[in-house]
């Protein structure tokens, strides 16, 4: 017979369990007893050593040996490597990009050379005159997709002429344009000044719903600004695109479009989904106010019509003239009219010609 069977044993068994679990529910269950140890599911990263954006990168470009078929590539990269460093002193050559990215293809496109893909993403990106941002974000998208063994495509989406930016409607034409080259898994809606810190946040869609992905940045202290905020980079499945009827088309100029996007997210029945606050952490390139893309004093009162507009307004909706299409070294450039603001739309000014576009001269070159 054990010894700790008798009496006295089991009264210290009963009262050392009832004391564990005070003591646990005291400290708010096994969430806080991790959180209070700083454990979260999730490696707590430490962004003080980080590491090149190019590292392991002639690890994945050796082609195999022989002619085998290709295995799968793995579920979780082998190459990833956590924080990255990043600087935006000097601003990368083009040509030393395309050097240091062998494998992408013209119009920005890659596979792995060793497996086959598990996942296809096209990353859409609305741009205008913001040329050296778009360096920066070359130089650091690439080798951080590659790492990652996905498929991949970097659309950069062009408005044509220097009448108000339209952010959004970019971004329905971005999608609109990719899909005709492919049936991306996943679609990438991203700002062209934001990189991001961790090779770790995986270029793949939530299935269930769309991903808000930068919800980290310097620009607000690496915390989330607000509980529905999705402005930056965004990812969602063509699915869940054409389930919120894509973006808005009718915010021209700056602010409200991605808080409209939130809205329609929930008004079609889904969530917002997101990486853990540690993980969505991304890098903005300082920048002012750009001209023509003034802050939008009409957008109060479109969200406020969000509800009623958002089977009307959208990729339903979407109409615009692609005025050139080229697949260039490090992507494929998009260059579309898409109309003008309402206010503008009576006058008499017109969108320039696509080849005297600011931003598809320097495209021209790339
Ligand atoms: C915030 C959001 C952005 C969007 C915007 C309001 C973040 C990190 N981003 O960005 O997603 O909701 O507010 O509209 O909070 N662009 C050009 N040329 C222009 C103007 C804009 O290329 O002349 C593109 C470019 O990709 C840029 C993006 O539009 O990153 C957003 O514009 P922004 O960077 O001026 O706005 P920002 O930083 O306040
Ligand atoms: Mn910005």
């Amino acid at each position: 017979m054990s010894p700790c069977l008798d009496r006295q044993c089991t009264f210290a068994i009963l009262v050392t369990s009832q004391l564990l679990f005070l003591v646990y529910y005291s400290f708010g269950g096994l969430q806080s007893i991790a959180s209070f140890f700083s454990w979260s599911g999730q490696p707590i990263w430490d962004y003080t050593i980080t590491h090149d954006v190019y590292t392991n990168l002639s690890l994945i470009q050796q082609p195999l040996s022989g002619s085998h078929s290709l295995p799968d590539c793995p579920k979780t990269s082998p190459y990833l490597v956590g924080p990255l460093s990043i600087q935006f002193e000097q601003v990368p050559p083009l040509a030393g990009i395309a050097a240091r990215n062998p494998l992408v293809q013209a119009g920005g496109f890659y596979s792995p050379p060793n497996c086959v893909p598990r996942y296809r993403t096209a990353v859409i990106v609305p741009h205008r005159n913001r040329e050296t941002h778009l360096r920066h974000f070359l130089y650091y998208l690439h080798p951080f997709l590659q790492r990652q063994l996905l498929q991949y495509g970097i659309y950069i989406i062009h408005q044509a002429g220097n009448q108000t930016f339209n952010r959004a409607k970019l971004l329905n034409v971005g999608v609109k344009e990719a899909l005709r080259d492919e049936e991306w898994d996943c679609l990438f809606l991203h700002d062209v000044d934001l990189i991001p810190e961790n090779d770790h946040n995986l270029y793949v869609c939530d299935p269930d719903n769309p991903k808000h992905v930068s919800i980290a940045m310097n620009k607000f202290g690496y915390r989330l600004p607000y509980k529905t905020y999705f402005g930056g980079v965004s990812a969602v499945t063509p699915e869940q695109y054409l389930q919120m009827n894509g973006f808005p088309n009718e915010y021209w100029g700056w602010g409200g479009e991605d808080d409209d996007i939130a809205t329609r997210l929930h008004l079609a029945g889904m969530k917002i989904s997101r990486p853990a606050l540690s993980l969505g952490r991304y890098k903005m390139i300082k920048h002012r106010l750009d001209q023509g893309n003034e802050e939008n004093p009409k957008r109060f009162d479109l969200l406020f019509r969000t509800r009623r507009s958002w089977k009307q307004d959208g990729m339903n909706s979407l109409t615009y003239v692609v005025l050139s299409r080229q697949r260039l070294r490090l992507f494929t450039n998009v260059t579309a009219d898409i109309g003008l603001a309402p206010s503008r739309q009576g006058g008499t000014q017109r969108v320039p010609p696509a080849n005297s576009a600011k931003g598809l001269q320097a495209g021209g070159r790339m």
